[in-house]
């Protein structure tokens, strides 16, 4: 259990018989199974991880004392951390830059070699401090570009201008290779879109309107769909598998028969839809159990608030995740979670690169790339490093307001 803030000097004394200095210690806790030794870190501020007070306790780790630990910590006050929140005051102490962080959960959620290697690489500062050089280069060819325009009439302008263009399409080059654009992640087979959710929330439902016809059975019985059902879908430059699968939960007519099936699947896709239907209470309770099978499932979900035309003021859970309200019957909403499913579709594509830092540098990349494929005046050109050199810019100062910041951490697990 690791614990971190101001009352951690009050409990370590209190639990560990111990003060605030920096110590590696044997120690017995009193829990109500009996006295069990423990190993503890005490950790002062502020040569620690959050910048705070920290202590690292380790006890035999069965369930029963692990829980009751637990118990321990919080009648001394301690309470639960939110997803990510030691990664959060590491930032906030100014421990760790937006960028890094981010890369912890790029880490954390790596599945294969290539973002491994983007997320240590983002984690080291190298691709900050790459991309520091590489805002230089673009500035200076942004000022030839602007003083091109000036000496556009006098005789060795056309070579001047050709020179700029290939000097810019080089940078392009090498910006790509360093985003990891060169070598995109081979994705084995299309991505899988899953609709998770109790019995009746409406997946069924959404599932047809997102595919525009009527392809699974929609029905007012809870436990209409068993089996999955699965059709392809085209999103934007993707076309993924999008999955209809049973309804999880007590409510399920077929008391879970085909739960087991919808929960694995759900796991194993890339994008996650959890859908709660107005005073559905069951949605939170089942994405929480399969967050207990895969932490790493928080960073795949997109929370979506379903019928919304019918909902009068109810008040839907907040579960702290990216989410969006669709009305399946109206239409409602469904544009922005489309939209929403391209941006995470985009992502995947880019070899699951999710921070700031990689979809800013990206956006400018793809501006650049754009910018020079076409035959474009050099003014229109000019104009587009101007906004590609903005966005390196935004994105190596790694400032992002806080809702910005609350949806990125998140998708961190507990006790991340
Ligand atoms: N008013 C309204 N009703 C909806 C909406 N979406 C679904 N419903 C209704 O909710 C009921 C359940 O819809 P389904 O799509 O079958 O729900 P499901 O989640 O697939 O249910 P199971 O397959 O049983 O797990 C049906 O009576 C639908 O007509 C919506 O956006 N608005
Ligand atoms: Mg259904």
């Amino acid at each position: 259990m690791r614990i971190s803030g101001p009352m951690v000097p009050e409990i370590t004394r209190t639990l560990c018989n111990n003060t605030m200095e920096r110590s590696a210690i044997d120690c017995t806790v009193s829990l109500p199974v009996g006295k069990i030794p423990a190993s503890a870190w005490v950790l002062p501020a502020p040569h620690t991880l959050t910048g705070e007070d920290t202590l690292e306790i380790r006890v035999p780790g069965n369930p029963a004392i692990v829980r009751q630990l637990e118990d321990r910590l919080r009648e001394l006050g301690a309470r639960d951390a939110e997803p990510g929140e030691f990664t959060r005051r590491a930032f906030e102490a100014g421990k760790l830059d937006l960028n890094r962080a981010e890369a912890v959960l790029q880490l954390i959620n790596a599945t294969d070699e290539t973002a491994r290697r983007q997320a240590l690489a983002d984690l080291a500062g190298e691709t900050a401090t790459a991309l520091t050089a590489m805002a230089e280069r673009l500035r200076s060819l942004s000022a030839r570009f602007e003083m091109s325009f000036d000496f556009s009439e006098e005789e060795h302008a056309d070579a001047a201008e050709d020179q700029l263009l290939t000097d810019l399409r080089t940078f392009v080059a090498d910006l790509a290779h360093l985003l990891g654009d060169a070598e995109p992640a081979p994705h084995r087979d299309r991505p899988v879109i899953a609709l998770f959710g109790p019995p009746n929330a409406g997946k069924s439902t959404l599932f047809n309107a997102l595919l525009g016809r009527p392809r699974a059975l929609v029905s007012e019985q809870p436990g209409t769909t068993r089996d999955p059902v699965e059709s392809e879908l085209v999103l934007g430059d993707h076309t993924v598998i999008l999955a209809d699968l049973s309804g999880v939960g007590k409510l399920d007519a077929d008391r879970g028969r085909f739960a087991e099936t919808a929960c694995e699947r759900a796991l194993q896709a890339d994008v996650m839809l959890v859908l709660e239907a107005p005073g559905d209470i069951e949605a939170t309770s089942e994405f929480d159990a399969l967050q207990r099978r895969d932490g790493a499932v928080r960073s795949r979900a997109l929370w979506v608030h379903t019928k919304t035309d019918l909902a009068h003021g109810i008040t839907a859970n907040l579960p702290g995740l990216e989410s969006v309200s669709v009305s399946a019957m109206s239409g409602g909403g469904l544009d922005e979670l489309r939209k929403r499913l391209t941006a995470r579709l985009d992502q995947l594509a880019s070899g699951g690169a999710t921070s700031l830092l990689r979809v800013r540098s990206g956006e400018a990349l793809k501006l650049l790339q754009q910018a020079t494929k076409e035959d474009a005046p050099p003014e229109v050109i000019a104009s587009d490093v101007r906004r590609a050199l903005k966005l390196i810019d935004e994105a190596l100062l790694s400032d992002a307001p806080g809702e910005v910041l609350d949806l990125i951490f998140s998708r961190f697990c507990i006790g991340k």
